[in-house]
């Protein structure tokens, strides 16, 4: 870890949303970043399935190419627009010098998001997980990954999580504003769970919504490579690359799977969450399968 950096630096505010410190002091690059018509966007709360369709999204694009794919982690061929820390190129000076067209990584809201890419009208995936396991995930995200405060407990995770108080802000802020905006702009909205159900299925919603024919042969050979063991034993898809994150406390390639809630929730936990659930959702036709 380089000598100027604060391990567990505190969130701050960035109109309104949490986020994480060294993120905050690159706010007004990313709120000038110049989107271009062709840019892709992928959109995501964190731990809904990013890295996943981003692997998806990259071997549709070049056509199943996996060497190609193979050159660069995933994480350097699609940037992550607002992220910046100490002793490393910020998403936004990857993306001046990344070729064109581009595939974006965000973790913003809509609220948030550089007004550029509305003007452009860009291309939208988004992908929303249940947030019981988005909850789970994220706590071990937070162990493993220096750059986010301590996440104390489940508990008072699970707390912090619920009170919005965490990287990025609410969950149902955020799956409920994308969910909404899907009906004015060009955005697919996919769910981690139909991911899991029916892999094949969703890669072929994303090859159709980037205009793109494949045969059966190569959309297979995709589903291989972007299978969690394939994409956990891939050095360039399992972020074992990437500095500031500790896998010997979680891997970032953890469970891979739908429902391990289950194994973290206690009950009590899991009642006063359903209330917080009814409560959050009650405004939205959004339903998740848990
Ligand atoms: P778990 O912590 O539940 O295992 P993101 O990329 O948005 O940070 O999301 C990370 C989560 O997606 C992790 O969830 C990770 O294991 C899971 N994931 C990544 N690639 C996957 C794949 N190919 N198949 C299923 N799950 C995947
Ligand atoms: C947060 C969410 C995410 O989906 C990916 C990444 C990669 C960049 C990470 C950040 C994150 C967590 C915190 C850091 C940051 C780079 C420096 C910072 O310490 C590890």
């Amino acid at each position: 870890m380089p000598a100027d950096m604060e391990k567990r630096p505190p969130l701050k505010l960035v109109s309104g949303m949490p986020i994480l410190g060294p993120f905050a002091e690159n706010w007004e690059n990313v709120v000038q970043f110049q989107a271009k018509a062709d840019d892709l966007l992928i959109s995501t709360y964190p731990k809904s399935g990013t890295t996943w369709v981003s692997k998806i999204v990259d071997l549709i694009r070049n056509g199943g190419d996996t060497e190609e794919s193979q050159n660069k982690a995933i994480f350097e061929r699609v940037p992550f627009l607002e992220c910046a820390g100490p002793s490393m190129p910020s998403g936004t000076e990857l993306l001046d010098k990344l070729d064109f067209p581009r595939v974006i990584k965000t973790h913003l809201p809509v609220s948030v998001l550089p007004v550029s890419f509305w003007e452009k009208n860009c291309k939208v995936i988004y992908v929303a997980r249940n947030a019981k396991d988005v909850a789970v995930s994220y706590y071990h995200f937070y162990r493993m990954a220096y750059g986010h405060p301590e996440p104390g407990t489940w508990d008072e995770f699970l707390n912090s999580f619920m009170e919005g108080k965490v990287a990025f802000g609410s969950w149902s802020s955020h799956v409920k504003g994308w969910w909404k905006m899907r009906q004015q702009r060009d955005i697919l909205y996919l769910f981690y769970e139909d991911m899991q159900e029916d892999p094949r299925r969703e890669i072929e919603k994303v090859m159709t919504f980037l205009g793109k024919d494949l045969s059966d042969e190569v959309l297979e050979k995709i589903h291989q490579n972007s299978s969690f063991q394939a994409m956990k034993n891939n050095p360039m898809s399992n972020y074992s690359t990437f500095p500031y994150m500790d896998h010997s406390i979680s891997p970032f390639m953890r469970k891979g799977i739908c429902g391990d809630w289950k194994n973290q929730f206690t009950v009590s936990q899991n009642e006063i969450f359903d209330e917080y659930y009814r409560r959050e959702m009650s405004d939205t036709d959004l339903s998740f399968r848990m």
